[in-house]
This record gives structure tokens, sequence and C-alpha cells, in this order.
């Protein structure tokens, strides 16, 4: 394998006031809360074969399809996140839980080793008849690393073996030989689950197959999707999503470069592709993800890490076409593209991927769990005129435990090494185990992050050790600083946004970093529509936005940012546990002389107002209200 190799979260102590709240919230709330409702909406109950199917919970919607169908995949996920919980402190509920789930899953699982419970339960019949719409090896990948994650939480076997039974069978279905159909998933995530499958086993078999959906993807004439329509007795050009960009199987992978359709498909894709130019130095890969990645973030981003502006695809329209108070922007999204920018760190170590990293990980897929752990948002706006709310559950549930999974496993983010260098990609207080190219180290972070930006970094090898110690400068810093043992440090000297320090590493050796953490303005390229004329305020990683709760009774929407307004950090400890707002003296249009008018020829008076703005991932945790990312300016 070629790069950095991640570093796992449990080497990862989590200290930091930010890290620890929010993870001993999902771990506490959010985890547990997840299978009540797994429990409530009849999804567990799914998995108790055989028996007469009850009528369906979601009923089929105009595409043909009902998010019933994908159910495995959601209690996949979910015991994914529940064991990165166990990997914290083992909890004999939650193993409970685990084990009851794999008891009906072992009892369901058909002779031949196939195991989808839709299929098993509704039509037995018509099982890999339907790879473009119905998720069979989707709910397969998400269950696979659900039993990944459980076996290396507490050494049981049995889901493991479930799946590597129903991995051997799908490798007998599909595959290029004759005999098999020559298909892969409407929607990828397979592909990064085999690779984990493969890390963790050895078994070049499980590459293989990874390799294969991802090398016969896109491959015409014929299309497998028309091919298998025809079939099944359906018109391909039928297809409800009409283009076969919608899966990004238009073409053959290495030749895409522009980021379309889905774009939860599009980011599990990606970093499959990542992941396999890791494992099989293939050039070809990693160049179409460089190209990709920059297609996503130079046109297709939103300032939040968001991704997808359309509800329709649930995915990507037009370069520059960001609509903010439509946005989708789902959060499995913004969590998918923390995985892609990951490998793609790990591939390059280039602080482009981890400033994206840490764009989505604090914003847009942050904003999607709420305060309290147990509410949601599926789409993440980036305006709202106060008619959107987190919801506690959806009929489709795939958002909630992708963040927590992301949470749960959130130390994992922070370093990667190879045999000769510790790189630093996230700041948090925290405590590290890591290994230099088998020398032991403990890297200690003491931090108020993200609320300030002076980081101190003890580093503690277990005997004096060389190696170089890569330490990331934020694409948003400017003017840092940075000591080592209180000796200057020159910044300037980083390359590719780290600065590497080499040196034979002794117990104590100090590094302070001081990352200036202004309030800054940020304004979008002029051909993103939506916001021109308006200014988005970042501290440090985080996005703000001006919410109604904290701007008194006048409409937030009527709020203006003078340019040359100050923008003011205020530390307020009275607001969700402590956090950093941003104030500005602002201005405001005035109605009350427009005497009912809809249209005049003078434009609005402006008065003197005053705005303050909070994270965006905290916004509506207080009920619904106006809310703004994009501020217009004057
Ligand atoms: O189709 C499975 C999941 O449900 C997708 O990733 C989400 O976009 C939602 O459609
Ligand atoms: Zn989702």
């Amino acid at each position: 394998m070629t790069g950095l190799q991640p570093v796992d979260f449990t080497k990862v102590s989590m200290e930091g006031a930010f890290w620890r709240e929010r993870l001993d919230t999902v771990l506490n709330a959010t985890i547990p809360s997840q299978h009540v409702r797994l429990v409530e909406y009849g999804i567990l109950d799914s998995l108790k074969l055989p028996q007469p199917p009850p009528p369906l919970r979601i009923p089929i919607r105009n595409h043909g399809m009902t998010t019933q169908v994908f159910w495995d995949s959601d209690i996949g996920k979910w015991i994914e996140a529940a064991s990165y919980a166990l990997r914290h402190r083992r909890d004999a509920t939650i193993e409970a839980q685990i084990d009851a789930i794999v008891a009906d899953l072992e009892k369901a699982q058909a002779p031949d080793g196939y195991l989808n419970c839709w299929y098993l339960g509704r039509e037995p019949d018509k099982r890999w008849t339907n790879l473009r719409d119905r998720h069979e090896l989707y709910c397969a990948g998400h269950m696979l690393e659900g039993a990944i994650a459980y076996y290396q939480a507490t050494g049981r076997r049995k889901l493991l073996d479930i799946m590597l039974r129903y991995i051997d069978h799908i490798a007998t279905v599909l595959g290029p030989g004759p005999g098999q159909k020559h298909g892969y998933c409407g929607h990828q995530e397979i592909e990064l689950a085999l690779v984990k499958l493969y890390r963790l086993l050895g078994e070049r078999k499980h590459l293989d197959l990874a390799v294969y959906f991802i090398d016969e993807r896109g491959r015409q004439p014929p299309h497998y999707f028309d091919v298998e329509a025809v079939a099944r007795g359906d018109d391909p050009k039928k297809y409800w999503f009409k283009s076969h960009e919608y899966s990004q199987s238009h073409k053959p992978v290495r030749e895409q470069d522009k980021a379309v359709g889905h774009a939860v498909r599009a980011m599990y894709m990606y970093t499959a592709m990542a992941d396999l130019a890791a494992e099989l130095g293939d050039a070809a890969l990693k160049r179409a993800c460089q190209v990709l990645w920059e297609d996503v973030t130079s046109k297709r981003m939103y300032v939040t890490g968001g991704l997808g502006p359309s509800a329709s695809n649930e995915g990507f329209t037009e370069d520059y076409d960001l609509e903010n108070d439509t946005a989708y922007a789902e959060t499995c999204a913004s969590v998918a593209l923390i995985f892609w920018a990951q490998r793609m760190v790990n591939l390059d170590c280039d602080g482009k991927y981890a400033d994206v990293m840490e764009l989505a990980l604090f914003n847009g897929a942050l904003a999607g769990l709420s305060r309290d752990g147990t509410h949601y948002f599926y789409e993440n706006r980036l305006e709202s005129n106060g008619d959107d709310t987190r919801w506690q559950w959806h009929t489709c549930p795939c958002c909630t435990m992708n963040v927590s999974r992301l949470v749960a496993s959130v130390g994992g983010y922070f370093y990667s090494t190879d045999e000769d260098t510790i790189a630093v990609h996230l700041y948090g207080g925290s405590t590290a185990r890591l290994d230099a190219g088998g020398r032991p180290v403990t890297i200690r972070q003491t931090a108020d992050y993200p609320w300030s930006g002076k980081v101190r970094i003890v580093v503690d090898p277990d005997a004096p050790a060389t190696f170089t110690l890569k330490l990331r400068i934020p694409g948003w810093a400017r003017g840092e600083t940075m000591r080592l043992n209180g000796e200057p440090v020159d910044t300037a000297a980083k390359t590719s946004g780290y600065v590497a320090l080499r040196r034979a590493w002794k117990a104590g050796d100090t590094v302070e970093i001081d990352l200036p953490m202004p309030a800054e303005r940020i304004y979008a390229h002029p051909d993103v529509r939506a916001d021109v004329g308006r200014v988005a305020i970042r501290r440090g990683p985080l996005v703000y936005c001006a919410e109604q709760p904290d701007n008194g009774k006048l409409p937030v929407k009527r709020l203006r940012l003078p340019r040359g307004a100050l923008l003011e950090p205020a530390e307020r400890g009275d607001l969700f546990g402590g956090i950093v707002t941003v104030v500005a003296d602002a201005t405001a249009m005035e109605t009350d002389d427009w005497d009912g008018a809809l249209y005049r020829q003078t434009p609005a008076k402006t008065g003197d107002a005053k705005l303050t703005a909070i994270p965006y991932y905290l916004w509506c945790n207080r009920g619904p209200g106006q809310m703004l990312v994009w501020i217009p300016e004057g």
C-alpha cells in the first residue's frame, strides 16, 4: 500500500471540551436512541425471517422504490456505530442488542449464503434482478462494515462469518466469468467495505471483488443496467433518473472528470477509488480522484462542505449552482466527503484535502446532529425562512447513523503515519498513542480548538527516535507562528500545507502552534448566483450563520453586513455550553414606510442593527427560526 496509513480512532483519546462533548453525546444519547428508533419503526423486525411480511411501513413512491428496501443498510450502519461505541467502553446492553440482530441474520441467511432481508422476505425469486435501483450490494456493504467493526470491538466472529459467506456468494453471482452477471451496484458502497475487509483479513479475493466492481462500472455498450432492465421486462428508456450519470456509471470511472449525479454515491465511489489507488498503486485511479476533487471543490461544494444542491437527484447539478434556501446538501454526502478527503490526504499528504476534511467535519456533517444528539437534519439548508425543524427519525434514516459512526470514530481523522512520519491533520485536545516505524510515541495535544488556534503538542517517544512530524497549517490560517522547545520555527517553509519537523525526538519535546483566528469575510465566485452581493463569516474552521434567537425581533433576512464593519469574536459561556460568537454593527432594511406596497421607485431605508452569528453546526437547536449563512452586504 502506498502513502500514509490512517491511525485507528482507538489510539486517539479525545480530551478537549469540543470533541469530548460531541463524542459523549453520541455515545450516551445518539447511539442508544437510534436503537430505540430501529425497534419502534419496525426496522429490526424486518430481519425476523421467515414470516409472512407485514404491509409496507413506507409505501412505494412514484420512482418505484421504498426506502424500506435498504433497511439492512441502516441496521448495518447502526451496528458499526454501536461497535465504535463499544471500543470506547464495553456495554452489555449494546452487545446484547447486536447479538440479537446477529441471531436473526443467522436464521435469515439462505443456505447458499445470500442475505438480503428485503428480498428474502418479500421477493425471493427476484434476487439480483435490479442492481440499478434495489441496493442489494449497498446493503451488503454496510452490513459488512458493521460486521468488521463488531469483530474488532469484541472479537466475536459470528457476524463476520455470516458476511464472509455472503461475500463469497456475491463473488459467485457477480463477476467477469462466463455465467456470471457482469453487474455492480447502483449505489456504490460495497467497494470501500471490501477494501476494509481486505485490510482486516488480507485475502486477495476481497480486494479483487472491489476492483471488479470499480473496473466494470460504466463499461458499455451495452450498459449493464439497461441489459438487466430488459431482462426483467422493464423499458430502460423509462428509467426514472434518465441518465446513468445518477449512479456515476455513465462511463468508466477512470474517464470521469466531473462530479455528477447522486452525491453520496459519488463520494463513496471516490473513496473506494482512492483506497484502490493506494492499495494497487494505480496511477490512473489516483489521477481520476485528483481531477474529480478539483471539480467538486472548485465548482460544486457549499462553503460548509455540503454537497449536492438538488433534491430531485439528491445530488449535483451545474457548476456554481449552489442555492441556499433549497440546498439539499445531505448529511451523508458531507460525511462521505470526509471519508474521501481522508483517503486523499493519505495518498498525497496535501493540506488541501485536510482543509476540506476539517471543513466538512465541523460544518456540513456536524450540522446534521442536534445538540441533544437525538434530532437530525437530512438536508442542510444554508438559509431558512423558519420552516425547517430537526426531526427525530426519517423515512430514510441513512444520515442518522452516518453521523453517529463518524463522531464515534472522530479520533481516526487526526493522524496518519508511515515508517518515518507522523502527520497531524486535525487539532484538538487529545492523547494519541502512535507508532513511527516501530517506535512508539505518545502525542498530547492541549487545545481549546476550534474556539482558539493555540495548540500545544508534547511529543513523548518511548525512547529517543528520529522521525518527521508533519504539522498541518490550515488553509484558513494567516500569520501563524510555531515554536519548537521555545525556538521559533519558520512556517513559511511548509510544503503542501504541512510544516515538516525532522529531528531526533526525545520525551517532552514541545511544539506550540498559534493559528490566529480572526473572524473573516468569505466571498463566493461571481458565478454562484445565489451568493452575489452576499458575504459569509468564517472563524478558523467554523462557518457562521445569523440565526433568529440571537438577533432580536428583527427578521434575520432583513440584516445587511456593511463591508467595513468590524467582525468581533465574543466568548459566550451562556450559549451551548460555551462558544465563540461573532458580532458586528450591521444595518437592517426597514419596512414601516412601505404602506403595504409590493414595489416602489425607491429602495428600502436602512437603520442600524446589531448582528450576532453563531457556528453553523449549531443552528436550529432552539426551535425553528430564520437563518442565513450568506448575508447581504451593504
Ligand atoms: O439510497 C440510500 C441512501 O438513502 C442514499 O445514500 C441517500 O441519499 C438516501 O437516498
Ligand atoms: Zn443520508
